[in-house]
């Protein structure tokens, strides 16, 4: 073998082993480089004859060429080996939930909404929703509460301008009754729901806030009595307060729309500074409630003498703060993202008997 073919089968061999981009830059500068194995020996032709440099120089050419073209060839080798292995490590799976943690909460408010509804639901009620803005006669005349009434001045209602050429002003409803005279109007009985909802009042305080929210529950059938309002209320008490047995109290009252009305407390106690509700020696009132009014039976556009029923109403706001042990109402409206974060519920678990209310 040649002296060049002898260099060429060596400088092969070392294209091949060489194992990374280091290895293959020192071999380009100990064959291509100023002082390299290859460089010399063209270095050298000068000193040859004329008919020796010519062969020489063709085969040294040769070479010079055929080693640059490898040693690039292996340098692209190893680019695409180094970018799949950091394709392989850097994977992304665009499915996963995102990371490092979800921002977003449901809002306290929104748990119990939705706990509420979940509860009854289980025992046959439906879901009915009606407008903010409503008319006198829905929020008030329906309700049993003709003008002049003084429970007008405590519902601290705000009224919008009457319309021109018209003495009737509509007012932002004050409670989400009219809902279920909208019911009463379009459903022939049994009738069985809920008015989960947002309700206004010009009132604003350590415990009022000027828009709250409301669920007001009504029954009407042939021969629902009051011995179905204390066994539903009961039943609800239980469950949206996860226990087994709860202290009840059925106090005589007064509402316009009920007769007999009663407000229901439940029993509870203090222990080391936390609230423990179901049984105790002290009272909390939790929900308002009545066999529901002849005139609001009438206004509904059902007879008084076929139909009875009866009908509660509780603040949501209110049983979120005792449930959760949150202690200013007014922090709730306030879009603090601390207080989201601290007092707000998974978006992925939503309360429902059979999964549990609260996770
Ligand atoms: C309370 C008291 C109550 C009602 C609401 C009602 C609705 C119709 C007919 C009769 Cl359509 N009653 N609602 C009844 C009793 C009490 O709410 O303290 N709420 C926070």
């Amino acid at each position: 073998m040649s002296d060049l073919a002898v260099l060429q089968a060596e400088i092969s061999a070392a294209i091949v082993a060489a194992r990374d981009e280091r290895d293959l830059e020192e071999l380009r500068v100990a064959t291509l480089g100023k002082k390299g194995s290859i460089s010399e020996r063209l270095k050298a032709l000068g000193k040859m004859s004329p008919e020796e440099r010519k062969t020489a120089g063709v085969a040294l050419n040769a070479l010079r060429d055929a080693v640059a073209k490898n040693i690039e060839a292996r340098r692209n080798v190893f680019a695409e080996q180094a970018l799949e292995a950091r394709l392989r490590t850097e994977t992304v799976d665009v499915t996963l939930p995102a990371r490092p943690e979800s921002r977003g909460t449901i809002h306290p408010v929104t748990q119990v909404w939705q706990e509420v509804i979940a509860i009854f639901g289980d025992m046959g009620f439906s879901v009915a929703e009606g407008p903010h803005i409503e008319t006198d006669w829905y929020n008030f005349g329906a309700l049993n509460i003709p003008p002049e009434h003084p429970a007008r001045q405590e519902h601290d209602t705000f009224y919008f301008h009457p319309r021109p050429g018209s003495n009737d002003r509509m007012v932002l409803r004050t409670h989400t009754s009219p809902v279920q005279i909208r019911t009463m109007e379009t459903t022939k009985p049994p009738i069985r729901v809920i008015a989960p909802g947002r309700t206004f009042r010009s009132d604003s305080d350590q415990t009022h806030t000027p828009m709250f929210h409301q669920v007001e529950g009504l029954v009407i059938d042939e021969e629902t009595h009051l011995g179905h309002l204390k066994g539903t209320l009961e039943a609800f008490c239980k469950a949206f307060f996860e226990v087994d047995a709860v202290k009840m109290r059925f106090r005589p009252s007064h509402f316009p729309f009920t007769e007999p009305s009663m407000e229901v407390d439940i029993g509870c106690s203090w222990e080391g500074g936390e609230l423990k509700i179901g049984a105790g020696d002290s009272w909390l009132e939790i929900l308002g409630s009545g066999m529901v009014h002849a005139n609001v039976i009438r206004a509904g556009g059902l007879d008084p003498e076929k139909y009875q029923g009866f009908a509660f109403g509780m603040g949501i706001d209110r049983i979120a703060m005792l449930k959760y042990g949150i202690p200013d109402l007014r922090a709730f409206f306030e879009a603090d993202l601390r207080w989201l974060r601290h007092y707000g519920f998974s978006p992925l678990a939503s309360p429902s008997l059979a999964e549990g209310l609260s996770l």
